[in-house]
């Protein structure tokens, strides 16, 4: 099935390490399937472990380089687009608002010239219906770096594994390459890890946050969800975000005034409903206020001895020392009480990347997300997750749902100012161009989750014609159909378009058309449908 069309290429990589060492280098045949480089290296520190091979394109081909996590913008560029990093702030504002921990701009160089771009973990380059797939089958040994340079037709790869000490046996790469049509392309990679998504249950649903935001009681969710009851099904998800928690850090009680009657009783009332209940956390983050911060300050990460702030929300917030035992010990008291004692059926986990924006000695930065990932499965056992805020790959056949986009907001695209802030900003357009350019991971990874679609008239600024993409795009390639409307204030013909977005998910031969604006076409009701997006 895996075909190489093209003349096989010879990748030239070399290993560098920080001391007195001589490098090591090699060469290797590209070829379909998986290719595994293997070094037996002396004792010491990794510096640099890179790799270079010529791939030409041509000049119609798309590129593709995903991005860092979930709410990173990814599109697919023209040999002449580039990466774009963010606008040329001043330095105490970009350090104010921690832009850079968001993403991978802390560890990654964005050189902004025309034809150069990069991603992580996977890319692909696309001739109309043909692809080229180079992915990573393997990250624990560091992130995949791809860096493709159109104008010398140069693919650049490198490990990230910084600092790393190795002796013996180490995996240069772990890359796997296939040619063919998308799904051959992608089914083969999938195959070739030996990942299959947990659960192939596409669920439906509301969450409290496009709308009130973090500015929710019990009884602003006991109006949303008595506005449920009759228009959601049976089994659906209600889901609680951010804002029912003292402060983010602090997970073992409700806010005692947004919530006096704790969040137990909100399940009940969610389960009384007729539906599943979720919850929103963000694991291994805290804020200053919180006790986690004020009475453990042994369990926040310690990047050059000070706590290491991973963004603004919330006035700015600090990773957890996953290696603490006392970080470990309270995770496995949260989840307990929020799945047990409580009754969740799904737990909302976001800012995930916090737990891992270094790697150290014995660990790479790709190994310690991924060994973050595996200990929140182990803490949830089988209760469904809904990743969030986290680097996709690691992500991969641990979580149940998984955000690809970054936020919607209640507008189009932001003001222009805002344009210019981080690639994970929030922005309705990018949202569905995540949920599109990473529809291959649906269904392969996990189901996905391209964030909520909006059907209600008050406190929103999209357009009838953008409410419609967004709510086509969503229902075509997630796997999570939530809004966060009050559904008792639709009129009978949004009810009726309720009803026929949650059937839209029945469509066939879903396609996209990227080569010359972006199109979405699919059959439903032996019926042909086409939707322009841009
Ligand atoms: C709760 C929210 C919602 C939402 C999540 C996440 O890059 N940013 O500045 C940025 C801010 C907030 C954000 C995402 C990105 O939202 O995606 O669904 O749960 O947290 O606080």
């Amino acid at each position: 099935m895996i075909r190489i069309n093209t003349v096989p290429s010879k990748l030239s990589y070399q290993i560098q390490f920080q001391e007195n060492i001589a490098t090591v280098s090699g060469t290797h045949e590209l070829t379909g399937g998986p290719n595994i480089i293997i070094e037996r290296l002396p004792q010491a520190t990794l510096r640099k472990v890179t790799a270079v091979m010529q791939f030409p394109t041509v000049a119609q081909e798309k590129i593709f380089m995903n991005g860092y996590q979930t709410w990173t913008y990814c599109p697919e560029l023209g040999r002449q687009d580039y990466t774009r990093r963010m606008g040329h702030f001043p330095k105490p504002l970009l350090d104010h608002y921690k832009l850079e921990q968001y993403g991978d701009y802390h560890f990654v160089d964005y050189p902004e010239q025309p034809g150069i771009s990069h991603g992580e973990s996977y890319c692909y380059f696309r001739q109309g219906k043909r692809f080229r797939l180079l992915a990573s089958l393997d990250e624990h040994p560091g992130y995949t770096l791809f860096r493709y340079d159109s104008k010398t037709g140069t693919l650049r790869i490198e490990r990230d594994c910084e600092g790393l000490t190795c002796c013996g046996a180490f995996h240069a790469f772990d890359l796997f390459y296939a040619e063919g049509t998308e799904d051959e392309v992608f089914d083969a990679w999938f195959a070739a890890m030996g990942i299959r998504p947990r659960t192939g249950e596409h669920i439906a649903g509301y969450s409290s946050w496009y709308n009130r935001y973090e500015d929710i009681t019990q009884e602003t969710i006991r109006e949303d969800l008595q506005a449920c009851i009759g228009k959601l099904q049976p089994g659906d998800v209600f889901q609680i975000d951010d804002g029912w928690e003292p402060f983010v850090g602090d997970w073992l009680e409700a806010d005692p005034v947004r919530f006096p009657d704790g969040m137990k009783q909100a399940a009940q009332e969610i389960h009384d409903a007729g539906f599943r209940a979720g919850l929103w956390l963000a694991p291994f983050v805290a804020t200053k206020e919180s006790e986690v911060y004020r009475l453990h300050p042994d369990w926040l990460l310690k990047v050059d001895g000070k706590p290491w702030s991973c963004g603004c929300n919330w006035g700015g917030f600090y990773s957890l020392d996953l290696d603490h035992p006392g970080v470990q010990d309270y995770l496995r008291r949260v989840f307990d009480r929020v799945l047990n004692e409580w009754d969740y059926d799904l737990v909302k986990l976001d800012f995930l990347y916090g737990v891992a924006p270094f790697g150290n000695e014995r660990e790479s930065r790709a190994g310690r997300m991924i060994r973050g990932m595996e200990f929140l499965r182990e803490l949830c056992g089988d209760k469904l997750i809904l990743g969030c805020g986290v680097p996709l790959m690691p992500a991969f056949g641990l979580v149940d749902y998984c955000r690809v986009s970054c936020d919607v907001s209640l507008d189009w695209d932001d003001t222009l100012l805002k344009r210019h802030i981080h690639r994970e900003r929030v922005s309705t357009r990018q949202a569905i161009g995540n949920s599109i350019f990473r529809r291959q991971l649906n269904g392969r990874a996990f189901l996905s989750d391209p964030d909520v679609f909006f059907l209600r008239d008050e406190n929103l600024k999209l357009s009838e014609a953008q409410k419609k993409k967004l709510y086509t795009v969503n229902a075509l390639f997630g796997g999570v159909l939530f809004h966060s409307d009050n559904m008792s204030h639709y009129r009978p013909d949004q009810d009726a378009l309720y009803r026929q977005i949650r059937h839209l998910r029945d469509a066939t031969d879903v396609r996209v058309e990227a080569d010359c604006g972006l199109t979405v076409r699919y059959r439903l009701d032996g019926q042909e449908h086409a939707l322009l997006i841009e």
